[in-house]
């Protein structure tokens, strides 16, 4: 009933007749699932700042004739009972013809079945656990896969830094920080090395010194940290109050200047694997960091990037499947192959998982600067 409905409202959408149906006459409607509050607003809050801008400038161009996109953004509150309320009202009342987002892996995980079973285009943009795509054939992402990204960091890194003995540091009660500990345990194992302490903490955890003093008494070459911002703010800040050293190495919860805000002095080095670099020369790339700047006052970051990103894949495919109908775009979007963005040239594989090369961050005087 859910499903004919939906498909009802969005095929008569593309008759153009304005009336007062969502989804129908001049609005294509596209629903955001993004942590506005909570643990993750430090990723949510740039995303929706750059789908916002996308949409926007894609308005403003008039790609779509008469027609405009209308972004309904809902706030998960960073939980998974929140994207599930989410997605739940963007399919059912909002009736939209896709949804980006949610913001985390753990949310995405309670949250996509439902658009999956009802057959709505789900594209992530910042999911990077394993398990996304895999819930369903209408669930893509953007965003480059710790699977993906974490072997290139161990490798760069490793070739610069020589360390033969690490600690692993990881959270054991989040989707996307479980997930990045088990492609780092195995990219390790594959690099040749040793693991001599496993430490972890849960979201929330103010106090994780008992943890970094038994890494410290292991004494490691380096610090592997699979973690969400705060707690990786706070890791960075209690390891050098013990007078820890070595390099801190982590993932895509790394990649948000609000980490150097939190951690200020103690940020300084940090090394992690991402999707995208502010300096990055590609034409898509040039326009879009000064226009969010002159739009929001400060540097777009990855979160920002991806977002930006996946807006204007959304509505290339849209532009191509000539209709908005969530099949028409779902197979519109699978078919996306050397779409030029602000991530570089953009691919969906086989599994709708994007294909683009990643690169190694470093903090250094308070900003991102490419690890070489
Ligand atoms: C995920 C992530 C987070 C670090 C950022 C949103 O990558 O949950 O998959």
């Amino acid at each position: 009933m859910l499903i004919a409905a939906a498909t009802a409202v969005v095929l008569a959408g593309c008759g153009g007749a304005p009336d007062s149906q969502p989804g129908q006459g001049n609005e294509i409607v596209v629903g955001a699932v993004w942590s506005l509050t909570g643990h993750a607003a430090l990723y949510g809050t740039p995303q929706k700042n750059a789908a916002d801008l996308a949409v926007e400038e894609i308005n403003a161009s008039g790609r779509f004739g008469g027609r405009t996109i209308r972004l309904v953004t809902e706030d998960d509150r960073s939980t998974q009972e929140g994207a599930i309320a989410a997605v739940d009202k963007l399919t059912s009342r909002d009736r939209v013809v896709a949804i980006l987002g949610p913001t985390l892996s753990n949310s995405a995980k309670a949250a996509d079945p439902i658009a999956q079973e009802r057959r709505v285009v789900v594209l992530a943009v910042s999911n990077t656990a394993d398990g996304i795509v895999e819930i369903g054939d209408y669930v893509f992402r953007n965003s480059l896969p710790e699977r993906v990204v974490q072997p290139n960091t161990i490798r760069t890194t490793l070739s610069a830094l020589r360390y033969k003995r690490v600690a692993v540091l990881y959270g054991d009660d989040d989707a996307f920080t479980k997930s990045g500990y088990d492609v780092f345990e195995r990219a390790l194992d594959e690099a040749g090395i040793e693991v001599i302490s496993t430490q972890t903490f849960q979201k929330n955890d103010n106090d994780l010194l008992p943890q970094l003093t038994r890494i410290k008494s292991a004494a490691p070459d380096a610090i592997v940290v699979s973690a969400l911002g705060e707690e990786a703010a706070l890791i960075m800040t209690q390891a050098r109050q013990l007078g820890m050293t070595m390099p801190i190495i982590g993932g895509n919860g790394f990649n948000s200047p609000k980490l150097v805000e939190l951690a200020g002095r103690a940020a300084e080095g940090a090394i992690s694997g991402a999707a995208w670099f502010i300096g990055n020369e590609r034409p898509e790339n040039q326009k879009f960091v000064p226009a969010y700047r002159a739009r929001y006052g400060i540097d777009p970051d990855q979160f920002a990037a991806q977002a930006y990103a996946g807006v204007y894949l959304l509505a290339e495919a849209i532009t191509r499947a000539n209709e908005t109908t969530p099949a028409a775009i779902r197979d519109a979007l699978a078919s996306l192959r050397g779409v030029s963005t602000v991530l570089g040239e953009f691919s969906f594989d086989e599994q709708r998982n994007p294909v683009h090369d990643p690169v190694v961050q470093m903090v250094r005087d308070g900003r991102f600067e490419l690890f070489r």
